[in-house]
């Protein structure tokens, strides 16, 4: 396989990827054919030992796999990265023994979204980064801490398993991060796409214009995802799944290392009394926002339930929470931050799928997230998601301020 190092990819991508996203308007969402679940991603189905509590991670899978011969890759992917997961728990549990604490190289490392890097950012990276390499099915990842999409090269001595079809993952190895030296929960956002197997980038020279194409393909609306998730670093080590037939949730038995299914099917409530925003942002959101915000707060909106307010500032923990309990959390768009703060590629879109496959609602205030197009690897995206007749609240509450 060619490779296509990171330090050879990020002028030409500066070169082709578009300038950072406008203001508002900030969208554009897939023409149906994009929207539309390509040939390869009917919904997967699953036997009764799938829904049955005490199964593990890896016997899922291989039963996914049986029964959905189009997926007979994915259980290699998962085993990657569920022992990614594994590890940076661990990393994360041990860091304020092992001096796995504060910035990198003592401060000053920025990622390219300006951000200073913790020392767990850029190890955790490297650790997903190894394990996704060696299963031998990845061909681009993207991910918080690259600055644009990189090959995963194999070195050839590696011992893999069959090389036939390949996937794009996009990750934030950890996010949270800037809390996780006060022991607040952390966690790994992953999704995966499927990879054009005919894209591949060479090293060397500049990129012939089909190249550059590939690279951008790498660039696709949640709509064309076949699997997302998360592992929350917590009270427990939680491995959440969707694989677009419902969400799937596994807690770490640290006895016999491995994921158990604990939670299987998760629906999110219908509708709740909890809402988790950064409130110290609510003067600057939209207006439709505040209004339904302040109407939750007096038990005035349309369930008349009196909210309560409930945010950690860390995504994983907040949406694992909404998941169990049901609510509404987001990262509106303010007066300063127009596309709010969260990223869609690795961020909004795996949790907005998980979220809808739930029976959740996902939205940016003007419609789904999912099928918003990104227009570079780290454009950021207003959310609001959670139980679905609270959000359709908001999502309503925008249609009439148009
Ligand atoms: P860090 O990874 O830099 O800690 O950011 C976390 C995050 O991306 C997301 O997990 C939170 O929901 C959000 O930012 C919190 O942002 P505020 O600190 O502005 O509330």
């Amino acid at each position: 396989m060619r490779l296509l190092s990171l330090a050879l990819l990020a002028p030409l991508a500066q070169g082709f990827l578009p300038a950072p996203a406008a203001p508002r308007p900030f969208t554009q969402r897939a023409p149906l054919h994009m929207s539309a679940p390509p040939k390869t991603r009917k919904a997967p189905v699953f036997d009764e030992v799938c829904e049955t509590t005490g199964v593990t991670l890896t016997r899922f899978m291989i039963e996914v796999a049986f029964l959905n011969p189009e997926m007979q890759e994915l259980p290699a992917l998962f085993s990657g990265i569920s022992t990614a997961c594994k590890a940076i728990s661990d990393m994360v549990k041990r860091s304020q023994l092992t001096g796995l604490v504060g910035y990198a190289d003592g401060g000053g490392s920025i990622n390219v979204q300006g951000e200073e890097q913790k020392t767990l950012d850029i190890m955790t990276n490297d650790v997903l980064k190894r394990a996704l390499r060696f299963t031998g099915k990845l061909g681009v990842l993207a991910s918080e801490e690259e600055d644009t999409p990189v090959g995963v090269p194999l070195n050839p001595k590696d011992v893999v398993f069959d090389e036939t079809s390949k996937y794009t993952a996009v990750f934030d190895p950890l996010d949270g991060s800037s809390n996780v030296d006060a022991g607040i929960p952390t966690g790994t956002i992953f999704g995966i796409f499927e990879h054009d197997d005919e894209c591949e980038i060479a090293e060397g020279g500049s990129m012939t214009e089909d190249e550059l194409l590939c690279l951008q393909n790498t660039l696709k609306p949640g709509t064309d995802l076949i699997a997302s998730g998360y592992c929350l670093y917590s009270s427990s080590c939680f491995f959440v799944v969707t694989l677009g037939a419902g969400v799937y949730g596994f807690t770490l038995d640290e006895n016999i290392g491995e994921f158990v299914l604990t939670h299987p099917n998760i629906k999110v409530p219908e509708t709740s009394k909890i809402y988790s925003f950064n409130e110290a942002n609510m003067p600057q959101w939209d207006v439709p926002m505040r209004e339904t915000v302040e109407k939750w707060r007096l038990g005035t909106g349309a369930s008349g339930n009196s909210f309560t307010s409930r945010y950690i500032g860390s995504m994983v923990g907040d949406v694992h929470r909404t998941l169990l309990y049901g609510g509404v959390f987001g990262y509106p768009s303010d007066k300063k931050n127009v596309n709010g703060k969260l990223r869609l590629l690795y961020e909004g879109a795996p949790m907005s799928f998980l979220m809808e496959q739930a029976g959740g609602l996902s939205t940016d205030g003007r419609g789904r997230v999912m099928e918003i197009v990104p227009k570079e690897v780290h454009q950021r995206v207003p959310i609001i998601m959670g139980s679905k007749k609270d959000v359709q609240e908001v999502i309503d509450a925008y249609a009439k301020s148009k």
